[in-house]
């Protein structure tokens, strides 16, 4: 069954159960695993050492993965309570909850960062990487499956390897990868990736066959999500960016096809670049981290033809439907290591179209997406940064209220601040764009109020900002300091920030 999977065959001898993977974790080592979002991440190992833990053994880990990861990982090892560090990104429930209670530290960091930052020694020395492969090579390299992420650096940097060969997971995903890892400074050269297609790497990640501490074959699943069926709000911002990006092509400021698209994760940035299917553009393209449902709808459709991510993060239907036809979709998708799908000299390079949703944006364009009312954390910044900074052109979506119209997603000003209004070139929601190039801070002010934000706070945010003009003094960016949290704390207060 799993004979052609393990190709060298003086391998077989550490193949073992799960249990005994798991065993050889101990308490305070640090796990870099392979998984970015809920797609290519181990699961087997994971959930035996939860099993132990939850039974009594006492075991906190450092974890280190990609981005997110499914629930066998992130979430039975955060309520076996075995995790007391965590990077760079999550979005599970019950991490979410040990993250804020103070359980988990957890360290919201760029995800192009991350295996420089390991390799650099700030994030100290990696016990095990756990890897989940799709197949282990005659050489003992590793076919890893539906994600690369942080693997190629975790199998190098850490001091022993576990491989889960996942049968799930279908062989041909095996020459879809581009493993390429930089030189760090001062031997590093420039990135030899001119277009989104290039292949600068090899097809497997490098692994010494004598780090390889144990083999654990799985079937277990990608533990996929669900996406929110695409509402009216999302169609409308989509319908915005497309007049917008139509603009900006009419204007000359970009090709026809576009530039190479990113796209951010979720719901509505999936509903907002599946917009794009109806959309006039063709020979579309697409340097981003995730690969969501969409962009399978545009190759499909015939509007995309070159794709390249460091994970496939379908629905569950979607899964299915990449499964099906994935002989036809290996023609236009390359999986490459964050460090390289992320890396700001290759967005910058291609000119990115950075597409990316705010929790909340303030009047003058910096964005929060990360932390709500300023304190609880959401999911964590991935690779929003690495792309908007870096963009030709920075995009950030967003319903302009949350939560039944309690919630205005444009405040005075951001209560966390993760990208500033240097960065973020263009606001759009469901009213409307807010063009901020070459504009002041006054002159944002009016075009993000005006243009974006819900009428039940246009007046509010107006009165806001008229009042800030006049309180006197010096006055470059429109702001009072005793009333620039001020709805944040009617929020907590009354659970609106109306004023009622
Ligand atoms: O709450 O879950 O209770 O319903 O936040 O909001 O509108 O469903 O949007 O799923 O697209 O997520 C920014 C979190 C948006 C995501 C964020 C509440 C809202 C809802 C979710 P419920 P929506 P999405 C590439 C790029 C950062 C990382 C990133 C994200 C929930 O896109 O994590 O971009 N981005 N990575 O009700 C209080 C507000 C709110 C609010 C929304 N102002 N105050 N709650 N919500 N606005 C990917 C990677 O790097 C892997």
């Amino acid at each position: 069954m799993y004979e052609d999977r393990i190709r060298r065959k003086d391998l077989m001898g550490k193949i073992m159960s799960a249990e005994e993977a798991a065993a050889m974790i101990k308490d305070g080592m640090i796990i870099g695993t392979s998984g970015f979002t809920p797609s290519g991440y181990p699961k087997a190992i994971p959930l035996a050492l939860a099993k132990r833990v939850a039974e009594g053994e006492k075991i906190k880990i450092s974890l280190y993965t990609g981005a997110s990861v499914g629930d066998e990982l992130d979430g039975a090892l955060a309520r076996a309570h075995a995790v007391s560090r965590r990077l760079p990104y999550q979005t599970n429930e019950s991490m979410r909850k040990a993250i804020n209670s103070g359980e988990v530290e957890y360290i919201d960091v760029h995800l192009s960062h991350v295996p420089q930052m390991l390799r650099y020694g700030f994030l100290g020395k990696m016990d095990f990487a756990i890897i989940e492969a799709v197949a282990i090579t005659e050489e003992g390299n590793i076919v890893p499956s539906t994600s690369l992420g942080n693997s190629p650096t975790f199998v190098k940097a850490a001091e022993r390897v576990m491989i889960e060969v996942n049968l799930s997971q279908p062989l041909s995903l095996e020459g879809m990868h581009d493993v390429y890892i930089p030189e760090d400074p001062p031997y590093r050269k420039p990135i030899p990736l001119v277009s989104v297609d290039d292949r600068i790497g090899t097809p497997y990640i490098e692994c010494d066959p004598d780090k390889v501490a144990a083999i654990v074959i799985t079937d277990i699943k990608d533990n996929v999500r669900p996406l929110a069926p695409i509402d009216d709000i999302s169609r409308k911002i989509s319908q915005n960016l497309i007049d917008f990006l139509s603009n900006e092509v009419k204007q000359g400021r970009l090709p026809e096809n576009l530039l190479p698209l990113q796209s951010g994760v979720g719901s509505v940035a999936n509903a907002v670049l599946g917009g794009l299917v109806e959309s006039p553009f063709e020979n579309l393209s697409f340097y981003s981290e995730v690969i969501q449902d969409s962009v399978f709808d545009l190759i499909d459709a015939g509007k995309m033809t070159r794709v390249s991510g460091t994970s496939i993060t379908p629905s569950e239907e979607g899964l299915k439907r990449f499964y099906k036809n994935l002989d036809e979709y290996r023609k236009y998708i390359v999986l490459r290591p964050q460090e390289i799908s992320n890396n700001p000299e290759v967005a910058r390079r291609l000119g990115s179209i950075a597409m990316n949703t705010a929790i909340e944006v303030d009047i003058t364009g910096n964005v929060n997406s990360t932390n709500i009312s300023g304190r609880r954390m959401m999911n964590g910044i991935g690779g929003s940064g690495d792309f908007t900074r870096n963009a030709y052109l920075s995009i950030y979506t967003t319903p302009s209220v949350a939560k039944n119209g309690d919630i205005s997603c444009i405040v005075p000003y951001v209560s966390h601040v993760d990208h500033t209004e240097h960065d973020v070139m263009v606001i759009i929601t469901e009213f409307g764009v807010a063009d901020l190039r070459n504009l002041s801070p006054r002159e944002r002010a009016k075009v993000i109020i005006n243009n974006c934000a819900h009428h039940d706070y246009r007046p509010m945010l107006m009165d806001y900002y008229e009042r800030a003009l006049k309180q006197g003094g010096d006055v470059h960016t429109p702001m009072l300091l005793n009333e620039a949290l001020s709805w944040h704390i009617r929020l907590q207060e009354t659970g609106s920030m109306k004023i009622k």
